[in-house]
């Protein structure tokens, strides 16, 4: 069996060996241009020439959650395509999450300001019950963050394209419910896959629908944004704030006005990273599932785009 490894922005050494001591059986090969005929991949955003030079490949497999930049290429007739299946990511993104919410909710950038000017202030307490959260998304991510926020008492909002039931969290499906959904939080965490229904679906007419002081939690891409939408809404009054892990280029260009914005907080693409050693267990393990021909989690829909 022939397993090739094709990461943009990844160091290979590791990997490879990973894979080589998971798949002992296997021949695990860096790929580069000529690289003879691979059964599977391991991948991330690859250029279109690995596709087009391997169109025997059986399996993809994507080192991250998200197959948006994967779908955009043309691929290997019948390929499969498997996503990470949490390997780790989920805790990352409930802490990253509640991290976030919390801190707006109970003020810390204020008190952290008050500090720094050595003043000691108290502020009213904030009802819990007046910061409803909305989770677009209840997939591996948007769940576990759903039950996450709920740990801490919040209301909690979540929205899928398909019915969910979660316990102590008011599920909404379906386009038709998007409006009454917004309309119910004040606190909206994104964790939707993007997809052509999904592009720039967090902009000026849909945040506004969110209750007065709304509070935006970016995770999933930069592309579900529209950036001055959002910059616009700050600017009026009607959004307090963003915590923004996701851009629509990355890294964030330099002048790019959310580096500065005293609203908005930055992080780096970091909110949840890709564990090496979970995601080549979980890798290996589907492999042989399909070589003994078992059904594997994760496989990607490409109509669907997730
Ligand atoms: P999943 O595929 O498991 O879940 C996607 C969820 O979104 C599902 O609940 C799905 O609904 C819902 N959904 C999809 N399309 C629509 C739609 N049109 N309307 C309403 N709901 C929709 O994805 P994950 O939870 O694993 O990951 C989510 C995204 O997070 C990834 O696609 C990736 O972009 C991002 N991500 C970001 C990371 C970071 O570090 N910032 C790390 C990892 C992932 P249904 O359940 O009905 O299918
Ligand atoms: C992912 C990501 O999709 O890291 O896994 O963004």
């Amino acid at each position: 069996m022939h397993i090739t490894f094709c990461c943009t922005d990844t160091k290979a050494e590791p990997w490879l060996a990973g894979l080589r001591a998971a798949l002992p059986q296997a021949t695990v090969t860096a790929w580069q241009a000529g690289t003879p005929p691979a059964e599977h991949a391991v991948v991330w955003a690859p250029p279109q020439q690995f596709l087009d030079e391997q169109r025997g490949l059986k399996a993809l497999f994507n080192i991250g959650a998200g197959v948006d930049a994967l779908l955009k290429l043309k691929l290997p007739p019948g390929v499969k395509v498997v996503r990470l299946d949490d390997a780790g990511m989920s805790v990352q993104m409930a802490e990253y999450v509640c991290h976030a919410v919390i801190r707006h909710f109970r003020e810390f950038d204020g008190y952290e300001a008050d500090v720094a000017e050595g003043k000691w202030s108290y502020r009213k307490p904030r009802l819990r019950a007046d910061y409803p959260v909305g989770v677009m998304g209840l997939g591996v991510l948007g769940e576990r963050v759903a039950r996450a926020l709920r740990q801490f008492d919040f209301p909690v909002h979540g929205w899928s394209r398909t019915p969910k039931a979660v316990e102590g969290v008011v599920c909404h499906a379906g386009i038709d419910r998007f409006d009454s959904f917004l309309a119910s939080c004040r606190v909206l965490v994104n964790l939707l896959p993007l997809t052509p229904d999904t592009l720039d679906i967090l902009n000026r007419k849909t945040l506004a629908r969110l209750l007065p002081g709304g509070y935006l939690v970016n995770v999933a891409r930069g592309a579900h944004l529209v950036d001055d939408d959002l910059l616009a809404l700050l600017d009026s009054g009607h959004m307090a704030g963003a915590t923004l892990d996701v851009f629509r280029t990355e890294p964030l260009p330099a002048g790019h006005a959310f580096w500065k914005h005293p609203k908005i907080t930055v992080t780096p693409h970091t909110s949840a990273r890709t564990l090496r050693d979970e995601s080549i267990a979980q890798i290996a393990g589907k492999i042989l599932a399909l070589e003994r021909g078992d059904p594997i989690a994760g496989l990607v829909d490409p109509v669907r785009g997730y």
